[in-house]
């Protein structure tokens, strides 16, 4: 048992209570099913034993949680607020369980109790709160921050349904309603003693103070109530838990009893439910669609919250907000947060009574921005009418942010009335709307891309102008991947063979992956490294045998994957004209020599984007096609792994040999997948967009699958009136997998299934697949090549995991505390706690 309790002090006492030895887990865990859970054992289902193991591990990491809090509130530290509208913190038992070092503890006290904790873990359902990578790479940070020691909170929205579920049938997408919080979520604590009030709508009037100062108010005529859920998020092997707070809308009791009193129970009710709307569903776009009211509600709601909070964390030990951007560093993740931006100049001057310009001051030292997007179509605009009738006052404060703003345009341009017109944030050209990055912009002291060449395309293209006006502001903060995640949880085999050879300082400094380098030439572990990646492939083999049905051979076929949000830009549909092409050789020569090959697909469409649903529909019915042509005898297979979320993609990354990291140049903003692949030693297929770009930097162009247009020569061709229609009338091969796509082929039931995505390829093709199929399949064929030469493959495999380590997310914090913050690591003691040796 543990010797500690026989000394009878505080100290001991805790241990007894939260230890981290097999005894006292087991005994924590079945105290938990009994006194939390209620139940006994006998009749406990595998959700209350995992509920049982959350609140056990929870327990263990509530004193860090608390004692961080301490520290920052006494200690004056600045403390860094990530604005995210979206987390995609993905499952937290095994996590926690890393990050505490107890792992093994656990498993062993969990199989004395008779059961597996790999059963357990698969158990949690994942808090699907965003849609793609901008929701991870907010989680990946707030690992970093904590595993940093820096001091951070994640503000976000917590949404009571997710992401919608993703089910295939008959080919297609049908989306099923995320109901995440059915079984309760242990990981989360809601602080409704620290509830705040938002409002909405009404209007304006201004008046003089008792001072006789103009001053402006705001009578919205309707309130909502934020409260917040707090989840710790607790670093690696380190004694910092930060915290990340979602809000959730609330009618106020007020509203409620006023229309008791006058007898209107359905008022009352109908009125509680119109505000609790605000925080039931996040929209399941990943480029933004038109706007709509209740989403500029969920943004404002989340970011006047957050600032309402940190006011008031700051007043607890500061006289007054003078020091708040000292105290506070603000990053917008994209533009949802932005409206943030009116509102804090809004708390200034209307409630704290802060001049406009002192306002402003502190406002632009506490924000920066970071844009995550080349699509000028997903640049956020609200209609004026729409934001005016539920934020007059921000509208006003908006208008005079533009006024002054102007001003200065005007003085640095005297001559060039179209300035104004560019620079302005409201968008005159047609419908008048207000433009959220030039309100980004102008209230942030930083702003900064996501990749090399994506923050290039930013000061050239998208935010030119702000870039000529104030250069100054400008930084790339290339995107990285939280090894915990990435590779420790994911992938235990790799993690175990990388640590054989380096050590396990590794993970949390990346950068020494490149002691591995030399191994690249040792036979033997050349040999382990081939051994590891066919343990991990038949690993996901059989999870697809499960899922889908599909049998895939883990042993010769090369896993070639493509996971990612379902979009015309990142074309997967030109991975599915490779796939044909295949298809087509084989069907004209049965006994081709080809190197067999898994297909496998995975992501979600809007579900408001028909293309992409059409897309999801032609990769299955490619598949239907192909794994069922006995000419094939299975050398190529299809799959689609349907429910794609950061709990299915754990498998996933590991088991690739090849990542698909095809979209048309400049157009992806980074991309993190193709971190995650290339991190787990699989070699890249992709074009120069992106952090592709760094990456095969990285690994070394020999090491890396290049094809495709480069962004300027995408732009170029766009400019002289490129015409797909030449490229398919001129190339035989894709010319034949087109007209088969269009003669249905691969829709016997309905020819014309596919004809919208036929003529969007033949008469616009926005995204360039037909100027970019000859050099996409040429490369394949080099990968093809490359594959049959398994011991070569080998090599590049390993060095593409040891040169990755600059893609860690530990890095880039490193840069944002750095170049953006002006934030420094806070130790957390730990005093009255001892870990058991157990
Ligand atoms: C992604 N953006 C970029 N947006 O596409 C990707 N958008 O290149 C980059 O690596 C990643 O951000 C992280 O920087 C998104 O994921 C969204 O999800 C989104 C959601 C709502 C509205 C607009």
């Amino acid at each position: 048992m543990n010797d500690n309790l026989t000394n009878g002090n505080q100290i001991q006492i805790e241990d007894d209570r939260t230890g981290i030895d097999v005894q006292t887990l087991k005994r924590a865990f079945s105290d938990n099913l009994f006194y939390a859970l209620g139940k006994f054992p006998e009749i406990a289902t595998k959700n209350d034993f995992y509920m049982a193991l959350a609140y056990t591990v929870r327990d263990r990491l509530l004193r860090r949680w608390l004692n961080s809090q301490e520290t920052y509130l006494k200690q004056d530290v600045k403390i860094v607020c990530y604005f995210s509208a979206e987390y995609l913190i993905g499952p937290q038992l095994g996590k926690n369980l890393i990050n505490l070092a107890i792992v093994e503890q656990v498993r062993q006290a969990v199989e004395e109790c008779g059961l597996n904790l790999d059963d357990l873990i698969e158990q949690e359902e994942e808090p699907g709160l965003g849609n793609g990578g901008l929701g991870r790479l907010a989680a990946c940070y707030m690992d970093s921050m904590a595993t940093l020691n820096i001091p951070a909170i994640g503000y976000g929205i917590r949404y009571e349904f997710g992401i919608f579920d993703q089910e295939i049938c008959e080919g297609w997408q049908v989306e099923i309603t995320d109901k995440w919080l059915r079984y309760g979520n242990p990981w989360e604590i809601p602080r409704t003693e620290a509830t705040v009030e938002v409002g909405l709508g009404g209007y304006t009037e201004s008046f003089y103070d008792e001072n006789n100062r103009y001053r402006v108010r705001w009578l919205p005529d309707r309130t909502v109530k934020g409260v917040p859920y707090d989840t710790p998020i607790l670093g690696y092997k380190t004694n910092t838990a930060n915290t990340l707070r979602l809000w959730k809308a609330e009618a106020p009791e007020s509203f409620n009893f006023q229309a008791f009193n006058v007898g209107d129970y359905y008022g009352a009710v109908n009125e509680k439910t119109y505000s609790e709307n605000i925080t039931k569903v996040l929209y399941p776009n990943d480029e933004p669609i038109q706007g709509k009211q209740l989403r500029l509600e969920q943004q404002f709601f989340f970011v006047s919250c957050s600032l309402q909070d940190m006011i008031r964390l700051h007043l607890a030990t500061q006289e007054n907000l003078d020091n708040f951007g000292e105290l506070f560093a603000a990053q917008l993740n994209d533009t949802h947060p932005s409206i943030g931006v009116a509102e804090l100049m809004r708390l200034l001057m209307d409630v704290h009574d802060y001049e406009w310009e002192q306002a402003w001051e502190i406002t632009q030292k506490t924000f920066a921005y970071t844009n995550h997007t080349l699509l000028p179509e997903a640049l956020e605009k609200w209609s004026l009418g729409l934001f005016g009738s539920l934020l007059p006052r921000h509208l006003e404060i908006i208008y005079e942010i533009n006024r002054r703003f102007l001003h200065e345009i005007r003085t640095h341009y005297p001559n060039d009335v179209s300035k104004l017109s560019n620079f302005s944030l409201i968008d005159e050209t047609g419908e008048k709307y207000v433009r959220m990055a030039h309100l980004a912009c102008v209230g942030s002291h930083a702003i900064n891309g996501v990749a090399d060449l994506h923050t290039q395309l930013l000061k050239q293209d998208v935010l030119r102008g702000f870039y000529e006006l104030f250069p100054e502001k400008f930084t790339n903060k290339t995107n990285g991947v939280t090894p915990r995640r990435w590779i420790v949880l994911s992938n235990p085999e790799l993690t175990e063979l990388i640590t054989s050879k380096i050590g396990d300082n590794w993970i949390t400094h990346l950068e020494e992956l490149q002691q591995l380098e030399p191994f690249a030439d040792d036979p033997n572990f050349r040999n382990a490294w081939r051994q590891m990646k066919q343990q991990v492939k038949t690993r996901l083999a059989r999870r697809i045998e499960k899922r889908c049905g599909i049998t895939v051979d883990p042993n010769y076929s090369l896993f070639d994957i493509h996971v990612k949000r379902i979009h015309e830009y990142k074309r997967q549909h030109l991975n599915v004209l490779h796939i044909i092409t295949l298809y087509n050789r084989i069907k004209k020569n049965p006994n081709i020599d080809i190197v067999p090959r898994t297909f496998i697909f995975g992501g979600k469409a809007a579900p408001s984007y028909f293309m992409a649903k059409l897309i999801i529909k032609l990769i299955n019915s490619v598949g239907e096609v192909v794994n069922n042509d006995p000419d094939v005898r299975g050398r190529l297979k299809v799959v689609f792994i349907p429910d794609y979320n950061v709990t299915n993609s754990q498998p996933v990354y590991p088991a690739a040999d090849l990542s698909e990291q095809i979209s048309t140049a400049g157009k992806e903003a980074s991309g993190t997948g193709n971190m995650k692949f290339s991190l787990n030693g699989a070699l890249t297929i992709g074009t120069l967009d992106g952090a592709n770009v760094e990456i095969r930097q990285q690994v070394g162009e020999e090491n890396f699958f290049l094809f495709g247009l480069k962004a300027e020569e995408v732009s170029q061709m766009k400019s002289q009136g490129y015409n797909p229609w030449e490229f398919y009338s001129s190339n035989e091969a894709l010319r034949e997998v087109i007209d088969q796509i269009s003669s249905g082929l691969f829709s016997p039931e309905e020819s014309n299934l596919f004809k919208p995505l036929v003529d969007s390829l033949l008469y616009h093709d926005e995204y360039m697949l037909l100027a970019d199929y000859q050099s996409y399949i040429d490369c394949q064929d080099r990968v093809s090549e490359a594959f049959r030469d398994w011991d070569n493959w080998t090599r590049m495999s390993i060095l593409n995991t040891a040169r990755m380590g600059i893609f860690s997310s530990d890095r880039a914090i490193r840069e944002y505390c750095q170049d953006i913050w002006n934030v420094q690591a806070v130790p957390v003691k730990l005093e009255d706690y001892v870990q058991a040796k157990g």
